[in-house]
């Protein structure tokens, strides 16, 4: 397309090309719209195309981390229980076999405005990159995920550094980066981090690894899948997908044991824990006894019991009180937990150094390494794996403008209103997924985004059945959503958090609130029904 082409008009545009996008996209296009994707990577599959680092692998189990569609799953099946960045790539390859869906995206394109003009009803969508230009569409639907935009730390002399730098969700695609006896620096020990350093600790020459907040990693405890057994599985997949809408409160097969932590017996405690530790995934987080979530005391003893396993496979004492603290940095569900595999033995081998950021902070980067204030180390390779702006980043990246001249941006500076996580007020037609005040972190990946993909769905059925030139939330509503997913994680020791990007607050200068809600899947399910049901009682309709 070149600049002075006709504006293309369609239905639907559809930003982002992972679960949530294609699911959308598939949705739509069966149903006879007309639907435009643009993705910013060469390929399908969101997070996966984009976070390509050494050692990426998902931290939800198989088979629930994947598309609900039979068409899809008859003929996959996952090798490991969590498996690699690299099969979930492989795994977007096939989804787009069976569903076709790579000829409605364009590649390498990034939607960077968005203009809602109110007399046509209409978006004006602008693009750059490969599929530069402008498009117009009646419904502009934002699934770019929590993790669109990375967060990079404004540290002294950065672009001074003549070695080589990435971000993890930068990592080159056209190339490998060879760490093998290199010298090699990971900024940040979130979920990314711990990855990166599992994976080429045994590697590389030299790895210092700079940690500001320990991580409360928990064991992944990781399997191979036999194929046989997983095609004996298949014909119950159905029943599992909706079991875990109806009873998990994240989506997947976890479940909250509902005996209080401080109620059994300290026996009774320690067996239950090191259940969870063997069983692994998230049961440690999300498996746990209810009122880990809600009561500090439960909270810390399930801290203790966690330090007390880290602590004894960590050699050096004070590396161990570094990694495993004494005192709680922050709570079990305030903080989302990395899934590790052998992510403490590599701080035993004599190659590793920590360094604690807190007591050692990095004062600025050199032309050939990273100076603290313990000296100046040099460096081939650094890692930044110091996360996103989060949740709200992918949406407020792209200059977006409602009614009456409204940007999007301005509307959240201060905090982020959305009715139900999926639109918001002065945005017609406008959708997002797999974001602000939705399940979104709190829940199984896919089953967030399908749920939200089939409502949303319904509402552009509606909206179209019904001959509306467009439709929005009130200002009520949206001010009740934000006041009842505030109260929702205020019920949880996430109250008045300030410890992640959960919350926003690891981006600096950006409004620490509630990011997400914590009602659980099938409360969100009844309460995003109850508005569907309604005929849609809480929007503002304007006929054509
Ligand atoms: O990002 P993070 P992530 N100096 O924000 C540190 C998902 N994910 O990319 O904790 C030093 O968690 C920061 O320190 P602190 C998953 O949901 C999933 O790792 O803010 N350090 C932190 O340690 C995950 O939760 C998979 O004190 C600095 C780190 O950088 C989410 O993505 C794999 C710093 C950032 O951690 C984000 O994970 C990977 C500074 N100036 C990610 N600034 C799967 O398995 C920041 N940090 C699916």
């Amino acid at each position: 397309m070149t600049k002075d082409s006709p504006i293309i008009h369609y239905d639907a545009v559809i930003v982002g090309g992972g679960f949530g996008g294609v699911y959308q996209l598939y949705k739509l296009r069966s149903l006879g719209f007309r639907v435009r994707g643009f993705e910013k990577e060469p390929a399908l599959g969101g997070v996966w195309a984009s976070n390509t680092y050494p050692g990426a692998r998902v931290d939800s189990d198989a088979p629930l981390y994947q598309l609900w569609l039979e068409e899809c799953y008859a003929d996959w099946t996952f090798s490991e229980r969590f498996p690699q960045g690299r099969e979930l790539q492989e795994y977007f390859r096939h989804v787009d076999s069976k569903l076709h869906i790579s000829k409605d995206y364009d590649f390498n394109t990034f939607v960077s405005d968005a203009l809602f003009d109110t007399c046509a009803g209409r978006w004006t969508i602008t693009t750059t990159g490969d599929g530069a230009g402008k498009y117009s569409a009646k419904n502009f639907i934002i699934c770019s995920g929590f993790a669109a935009k990375v967060y990079i730390p404004d540290i002294k002399g950065m672009d001074r550094f003549k070695g080589i730098m990435h971000h993890t969700a930068h990592w080159p695609k056209d190339h490998e980066v060879d760490v093998t006896n290199k010298r090699v620096a990971v900024i940040g020990t979130g979920a990314s981090g711990v990855q990166v350093i599992q994976a080429i600790a045994p590697l590389v020459k030299q790895l210092t690894v700079f940690q500001r907040t320990p991580n409360i990693a928990i064991p992944m405890q990781n399997t191979k899948l036999n194929k046989q057994q997983e095609e004996l599985k298949k014909p119950y997949l159905p029943q599992l997908w909706e079991d875990t809408l109806r009873f998990s409160n994240a989506g997947f097969q976890y479940r909250f044991d509902r005996r209080s932590c401080l109620e059994v017996t300290p026996e009774e405690r320690e067996r239950f824990f090191q259940s969870l530790f063997d069983r692994g995934g998230f049961n440690f987080w999300v498996g746990t006894f209810y009122d880990v979530w809600t009561n500090p005391k439960a909270d810390a003893l399930q801290y203790e019991f966690w330090r007390r396993h880290v602590v004894s496979r960590i050699k050096d004492p004070k590396v161990a009180e570094k990694l495993a603290p004494k005192k709680q940095m922050c709570t079990f569900c305030s903080k989302r937990p990395s899934l590790e595999q052998n992510y403490y033995e590599v701080f035993n081998q004599d190659n590793v150094r920590l360094v604690d950021v807190n007591e050692e902070p990095i004062l600025e980067f050199t032309e050939t390494g990273i100076k603290t204030s313990g000296g100046e180390c040099e460096f081939d390779v650094v890692v930044l794996a110091t996360g996103f702006d989060a949740v709200t980043g992918g949406l407020t990246q792209i200059n977006i403008t409602g009614i009456n001249g409204v940007s999007l941006k301005d509307k959240w500076k201060q905090g982020v209103n959305t009715y139900l996580g999926v639109c918001t007020t002065w945005f017609p037609n406008m959708y997002f997924m797999y974001g602000p005040q939705g399940p979104t972190a709190f829940s199984n990946g896919p089953t967030c985004a399908q749920i939200q993909a089939d409502w949303i769905t319904d509402a552009i059925i509606y909206c179209k059945r019904n001959n509306l030139k467009y439709m929005y939330p009130a200002l009520e509503a949206e001010v009740a959503w934000r006041f009842h997913v505030n109260q929702l994680q205020d019920l949880t020791l996430l109250k008045g958090s300030k410890s992640s990007w959960y919350v926003g607050s690891n981006v600096p200068g950006k409004t620490v609130e509630a990011l997400m809600y914590l009602g659980g899947i099938p409360k969100y399910l009844e309460e995003i029904g109850v508005e569907a049901d309604s005929s849609y009682k809480n929007f503002i309709k304007v006929a054509k």
